[in-house]
């Protein structure tokens, strides 16, 4: 079989993806607020293999809104676990393929997937990345405004490696802005990137957004965003990305 056929019987088999999440920090109080969803999958023969090695496959062979739909229901499924364990208020991010944003039934599958679990909408969040935004504006407006009326917030992901323009940053309806982890590595060594960093969470705030740093791993980086005013920290410094009971073990041991 090839790869894109092992993928789809994985998926309509549910039998092999499986997803991991990662602790997003709020640097105010030290609580963790949100995971984002990373989907894996376990190949019989290859072995564990990263979302990069397969998300272009489902897109190349129209099937990533099923891989999508596939994890936005098993999030669901995590959000109702998690409120269960103890941890109503947790909210959960998940990534949303830029060929996804075209699709006019998004919405109504993200609002029923969300009533048929029972999951309050502020409880869900999706991740966009910055260029699958700009590719078609009026469209992702459109998208975003739809989902902003049913209470989902929206976070632009790897923010500064794409192609943004202010002016449609502006007008876009969303609440959080992830700064991409090439300009956290260097922290607090490389000047350019202090001051890229400094300059993009001042922009944020301006335009009202909170901001998440993505790829923090020393206790250094975490000192320079939270003296700078970054909202929020994700990376291996607090967690690397766990199955389910492994994330519920480590909110556990945070309380
Ligand atoms: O977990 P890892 O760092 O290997 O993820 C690499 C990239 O894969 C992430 O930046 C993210 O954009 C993408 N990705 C992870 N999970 C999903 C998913 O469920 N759907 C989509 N479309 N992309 C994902
Ligand atoms: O959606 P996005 O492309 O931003 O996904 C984040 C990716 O970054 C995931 O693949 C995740 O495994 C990875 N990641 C998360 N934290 C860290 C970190 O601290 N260091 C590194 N090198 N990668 C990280
Ligand atoms: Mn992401
Ligand atoms: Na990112």
């Amino acid at each position: 079989l090839q790869l894109e056929e092992e993928l789809h019987l994985a998926l309509s088999r549910d039998n092999g993806l499986f997803l991991t999440y990662q602790p997003i920090l709020d640097l105010r109080n030290g609580q963790v607020v949100k995971l984002e969803a990373l989907v894996r999958w376990q190949h019989p023969q290859l072995g564990l293999l990263p979302p990069d090695r397969f998300i272009g496959v489902a897109e190349a062979n129209g099937f990533i809104a099923e891989l999508d739909a596939w994890v936005l229901r098993r999030a669901c499924q995590d959000l109702a676990i998690l409120a269960g364990e103890g941890f109503p208020d947790l909210r959960v991010a998940v990534n949303c393929s830029a060929l996804n944003l075209c699709r006019d039934d998004l919405v109504d599958e993200v609002k029923h997937t969300l009533q048929a679990h029972d999951i309050h909408p502020r409880r869900l969040e999706l991740e966009v990345t910055e260029n699958a935004l700009m590719s078609n504006v009026n469209q992702a407006l459109y998208l975003l405004e739809c989902m902003r009326s049913l209470g989902l917030c929206i976070s632009i992901d790897d923010f500064g490696t794409g192609y943004s323009s202010l002016a449609y940053l502006k007008r876009l309806p969303l609440d959080t802005l992830k700064i991409d982890r090439s300009f956290i590595m260097d922290l607090p060594g490389s000047h350019a990137d202090m001051e890229i960093v400094q300059a993009i969470i001042g922009m944020a705030h301006t335009l009202h957004l909170q901001v998440v740093a993505e790829g923090v791993e020393s206790r250094e980086q975490l000192d320079f965003l939270k003296s700078h005013g970054c909202d929020f920290i994700q990376g291996y410094l607090i967690s690397r990305p766990q199955r389910l009971d492994g994330i519920t073990d480590f909110l556990r041991q945070q309380q």
